[in-house]
């Protein structure tokens, strides 16, 4: 809106509207000047793995040879390599190591991040994994959501073993983490080369038992049905979904599932297969588009080229594209006060320098923000 004005109260924003009709009481606060830029809800990055450690260019070196994500997973590298490098590191140094990346998102206008686990793969590094994420939120204005992912890759304790590795995490290691409050929400890798339907059905149902709702790395590398197997346990995201299928999106949609687009990992793995983006948009499924910020197949800390991938490789408009890292991502994280300007809504905001909101996702490494504001409060 051209000559629009936003006032903010206890972290909310408390009216929005026209400048001229900007009501008396909200004048006498100290004013912050637009200039002209466009204000947009914080962005939201709903699909991360931003605490990790290690590094695995190598990998990347390898698969410029020629070899596959798949191939480098069987032989003990992939996951595997930064769970080694994890559970060697301290918490103090996983954060540490994830300051710098959650620092690139932020000078990017974004709020809200949600980080999963998944390379610690038992209880203790796990724990580590997810008190390091819940502790960023402390150091930086940012709200953290964090998303248990100990099914993630069969660790090598349990090689040959995945029922049994699925078992001790229902039995031991979700409701332990759970109890301490540190799991927000339960993933799961369901793929050939990680957990199959049946394991991720057995999570999800203890999941299910300790009120956790529920999300899926669905139908990236072939279709496993995982879309459908969210929606029957009513979850909040299906991630990926390269390979998915008129069955899925009818469960998703019944379910009111959110698709979460990851152009990064499709674009980093040279994938030819997009996902079938028009018979979402028909269907009515709602589109999130986040990083999926991890070490090997998408060393990604830009959200804003995340909504550019999905626009220029998915072909999601502009608005679509926007609406991906701010609403839909919100919803995909049952976040309802965020990622909207409206009244009530939290007042996450980011004010960029662009003639119109669709420069944001059409420009390659503008740096358009201006500033940003968490909860009211401005940002560095
Ligand atoms: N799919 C992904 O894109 C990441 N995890 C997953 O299940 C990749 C994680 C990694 O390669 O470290
Ligand atoms: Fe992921």
């Amino acid at each position: 809106m051209p000559e629009g004005a936003i006032a903010e109260r206890d972290g909310r924003i408390a009216w929005l509207g026209r400048e001229a009709d900007l009501p008396e009481m909200f004048r006498s606060l100290a004013p912050v000047d637009g200039g002209g830029g466009w204000l947009t809800p914080g962005l939201i990055d709903c699909h991360t793995h931003l605490v990790y450690a290690g590094s695995r260019a190598g990998e990347f070196e390898a698969r410029l040879n020629g070899e596959s994500y798949e191939s480098i997973a069987r032989r003990g590298g992939g996951i595997r390599s930064t769970v080694r490098a994890t559970r060697a590191a301290s918490e103090q140094e996983l954060i540490d190591a994830a300051l710098p990346r959650l620092d690139a998102l932020l000078a990017e206008g974004v709020t809200t991040i949600e980080i999963k686990s998944g390379y610690g793969l038992d209880l203790e590094p796990e724990r580590r994994m997810l008190r390091a994420a819940r502790r960023l939120a402390a150091i930086r204005p940012v709200r953290v959501v964090t998303t248990f992912l100990g099914a993630h890759a069969v660790p090598p304790e349990y090689e040959g073993r995945a029922d049994d590795y699925i078992e001790h995490l229902c039995v031991s290691v979700l409701p332990e983490l759970q109890a301490e409050g540190l799991v927000d929400a339960v993933d799961a890798f369901c793929e050939s080369i990680a957990f199959s339907p049946d394991q991720v059905e057995k999570l999800f149902a203890a999941a299910g038992r300790l009120q956790l709702p529920v999300k899926l790395h669905a139908e990236q590398l072939s279709n496993q049905e995982g879309a459908a197997l969210v929606a029957r346990h009513q979850g909040m995201s299906a991630d990926h979904l390269e390979w998915l299928s008129a069955t899925g999106i009818e469960a998703m949609r019944k379910a009111g599932a959110v698709a979460v687009l990851l152009p990064g990992a499709f674009y980093v793995l040279r994938e030819t297969r997009v996902p079938p983006i028009e018979a979402l948009r028909v269907a009515g499924v709602p589109m999130a588009v986040a990083t999926d910020s991890n070490p090997g197949t998408s060393p990604l800390t830009s959200l804003l080229l995340a909504a550019n991938m999905a626009s220029t490789l998915f072909r999601l408009t502009p608005q679509e594209a926007l609406a991906g890292v701010t609403r839909e991502a919100a919803r995909a994280l049952r976040l309802p006060d965020c990622g909207r300007l409206e009244v009530g809504a939290c007042a996450d905001l980011a004010l960029w320098r662009v003639p119109q909101p669709a420069n944001l996702v059409s420009e390659l490494g503008a740096r358009p923000l201006v500033r940003s504001w968490y909860a009211g409060r401005p940002r560095g």
